[in-house]
């Protein structure tokens, strides 16, 4: 081989850079490929060498600055809330609400402000998995005329902790235990059930984290809500408490664990990915933006202090009102500039809304700019586009890492007398804080009033159905079942024997610990409430195939005419399909055509969809080659398993029956003959075949 000047050749064709047929070429002075400079590059396959095969040269620059650029494309991830997804959405308020707020956005049912969301998980790093048993974070930035409004709440109305100063010790003992790293994204291990059995006040929560809450089917079908107790101020300056809340139009539904399990695996950005499509395809996800409003008397008259966000206001003693809707119309361009570089702190408010003295919102008031800076690198992170209000932004602060603006004049102090133009307080329109009087005693100390830890997570319990106290029963018995040290789980099991007897019995001989619970003596006496209805999913589940996925499964000679009714009413009903079959490539129909299925069948398990249809083509070959396949047989098991509606035609009976499924219509497993279609329906919009499951998941 020879060391002279050859001219750059692809490696894939052996041709010279400027005429092989992969590499396209600029054809005008605005498509050439530049350095960060505005340099022309000729060639960006080979670095600049000392002869063909000799040693790569010091002098590249144009390789330095690739590579240097490349070397920092990371930022350091989000403590926690490190795994998230957002888009683009709009706000319209349903009328004018001036007789709670003077916050612009909520006047005026003719204006759309611009919103972005963020949704995410807690625990895990950003490349864990989308559908681990956590709380959903539930992010929105209103960018409204005065100013960004950030509402950064949760899919889960309360909080594991009552002072900000215990922060860092939750998330310490989540996330991977220091000494060997794991595990990611779970909090079924030790150091986790520690801190929070000897941290009581978590009981509630644990509750909410124990359900199906945490293993949403869909952020489009997840409630927000603000946590803490905020205060609304009006023009007159009269203050209410408010709590947020965000209602899914789709309604609220999960997964079920051996499903998310499984979903982890077989697609870890689920959901993500349902996001991205619903919005891709026009189904533009929904959500009612309510808040409970009341004043400091009746907040004085509840059993609980609201200031404690560990406890909800149930809707029974104060209903939501409505204020208006968000509507999420628009992925993002870049996942990097928007979704990551999104930086929310719930300090950003409006005039019109303000903080309580929860110690947890406190703490969180200094936390988000504190953690911006660092993790953004610079206290300019507001000039980003997806962080820069969209109204005007007039300020001195100057200078710091990366300074984009180019701020003129000779002046960046006030007041001033040297600059007429600059800009200046306005005292009647400008925020400002509700005069609350503050008269304490300085001290570390804790209210009286946060001391009941055990009466709300029972109201928690007693508003389940049955299968949600059966799923929550499910919950910690795998997450104390993966604790090593038997002593963190006998401490649970005396918490959950104060939140309820039958809950702690039944958690007790799952793991096969009867009699074991520790004894612990309640700071306060539990107060037993009436059952609240909003707290069950299922119980206001609306009865709606709308936002939902049927998948079919099937093979060469796939029934048109099942297709085409499938795709029918799927459309009425706001549902979509999508088509599993052997091979990704091709699939036949019945009547010849060429069908081109969404998935390969061990790419597409029916964990994917709500509800399934099996319909194995006319082809008795193929037809055979379902049924010898491990991933069919499995697709038709887990389907019954996870409670899923399931509609079969004739060629799928003996597949049904290698799967250990009988035909039984009342109990969703439905023949789709001209009656079956109708029953399919009604049952799928059920959701899921619930008393199936003592039979599959007997507690
Ligand atoms: Fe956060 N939290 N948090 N948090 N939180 C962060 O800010 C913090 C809390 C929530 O999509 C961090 O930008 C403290 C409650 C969401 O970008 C950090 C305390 C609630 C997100 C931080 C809390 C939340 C965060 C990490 C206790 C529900 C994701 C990265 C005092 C109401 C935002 C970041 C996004 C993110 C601190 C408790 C919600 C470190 C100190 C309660 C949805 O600043």
């Amino acid at each position: 081989m020879s060391d002279s000047k050859t001219p750059s050749r692809c490696p894939f064709t052996g041709k010279t850079a400027n005429g092989g047929e992969l590499h396209q070429h600029a054809s005008s002075k605005e498509d050439r490929l530049t350095t960060g400079q505005g340099l022309p590059v000729s060639d960006d396959q080979n670095s600049l060498k000392a002869g063909s095969r000799g040693p790569t040269l010091l002098e590249d620059f144009i390789l330095r600055e690739k590579i240097t650029h490349f070397d920092h494309e990371r930022i350091p991830e989000r403590v926690v809330h490190a795994r998230g997804y957002g888009a683009h959405g709009y706000f319209q308020s349903y009328g004018c609400h001036s007789d709670i707020t003077k916050a612009g956005f909520l006047q005026d049912p003719d204006e759309k402000t611009e919103v972005f969301v963020r949704f995410s998980t807690v625990a895990g790093s950003e490349g864990s998995l989308d559908t681990a048993r956590d709380v959903r974070g539930f992010s929105v930035k209103f960018y409204t005329k005065e100013g960004n409004y950030d509402l950064v709440g949760n899919n889960i109305p309360v909080f594991f902790i009552q002072d900000a100063i215990k922060f860092p010790d939750l998330i310490h003992s989540v996330k991977p235990e220091p000494d060997r790293g794991f595990p990611q994204a779970q909090s079924a291990h030790d150091t986790f059930w520690d801190f929070v059995s000897l941290s009581p006040e978590s009981m509630h929560m644990l509750m909410w984290v124990m359900s199906d809450r945490a293993i949403p089917r869909s952020f489009r079908m997840m409630e927000g809500f603000g946590v803490h107790t905020f205060r609304m101020i009006n023009e007159a300056g009269e203050s209410r408490f408010v709590k947020f809340h965000w209602r899914p139009k789709l309604g609220t539904f999960s997964l079920i664990w051996d499903e998310a399990v499984k979903i982890g695996g077989a697609d870890p950005d689920f959901h993500r990915r349902d996001l991205w499509q619903a919005i891709e395809s026009g189904d533009f996800p929904e959500w009612e933006f309510c808040v409970q409003v009341f004043t400091e008397e009746e907040a004085d008259s509840f059993d609980f202090d609201i200031l404690d966000p560990t406890k909800i206001v149930p809707e029974e003693k104060v209903p939501l009102r409505p204020l208006g809707k968000m509507v999420l119309n628009r992925n993002v361009d870049n996942f990097f500039a928007e979704t990551e570089q999104v930086a929310f702190c719930p300090s950003h408010v409006v005039p019109g809304i303000d903080f309580s003295d929860d110690p947890l919102l406190q703490g969180r008031l200094f936390s988000y700019l504190d953690t911006q800076i660092s993790r953004l690198g610079s206290p300019n992170f507001n000039q980003l586009p997806v962080n820069a209000p969209k109204c005007p932004m007039r300020f001195f602060q100057r200078d710091a890492q990366m300074q984009t603006q180019v701020p003129k004049g000779r002046v960046a102090n006030q007041p001033n007398s040297l600059d007429d133009g600059s800009p200046r307080e306005c005292p009647e329109t400008g925020f400002s804080s509700y005069p609350k009087k503050e008269n304490g005693t300085k001290g570390r100390v804790r209210s009286e009033t946060f001391a009941d830890y055990y009466s709300q997570a029972r109201l928690f319990w007693n508003s389940m159905t049955e299968p949600e106290r059966n799923h929550i029963v499910g919950g910690f018995t795998f997450e104390l079942g993966k604790c090593e040290t038997p002593q963190i789980r006998k401490r649970m099991l005396g918490h959950l024997k104060l939140v309820d007897a039958k809950l702690g019995e039944k958690v007790a001989a799952a793991l096969g610990m009867d009699g074991e619970a520790l004894d612990i003596e309640p700071a306060v006496p539990i107060i037993e409430y009436e059952p609240s209805q909003s707290l069950s999913q299922y119980g206001k589940a609306p009865h709606t195939l709308e936002g939902k996925k049927i998948g079919i499964l099937t093979s060469e000679g796939a029934p048109n005419a099942l297709l085409e009714k499938a795709m029918k009413i799927a459309k009425a009903e706001g549902a979509t399909v999508e088509i599993v079959a052997p091979k990704v490539g091709r699939c036949r129909t019945s009547d010849g055509t060429n069908l081109e299925p969404d998935h390969f069948l061990a790419g597409g398990p029916s964990m994917l969809f709500d509800c399934v249809i099996i319909a194995p083509g006319g082809d008795e070959e193929e037809g055979k080659a379902l049924i010898d396949q491990a991933d069919a047989v499995d697709w038709v098991r887990n389907a019954f398993g996870h409670l899923k509606v399931i509609g079969f035609t004739e060629s799928a009976v003996d597949l049904l029956e290698k799967g250990g499924v009988k035909p039984n219509a009342e109990g969703g497993v439905i023949p789709l003959d001209e009656a079956g279609w109708d029953d399919f329906v009604e049952q799928a919009k059920a959701y899921r075949v619930w008393d199936r499951e003592p039979m599959v998941r007997p507690v």
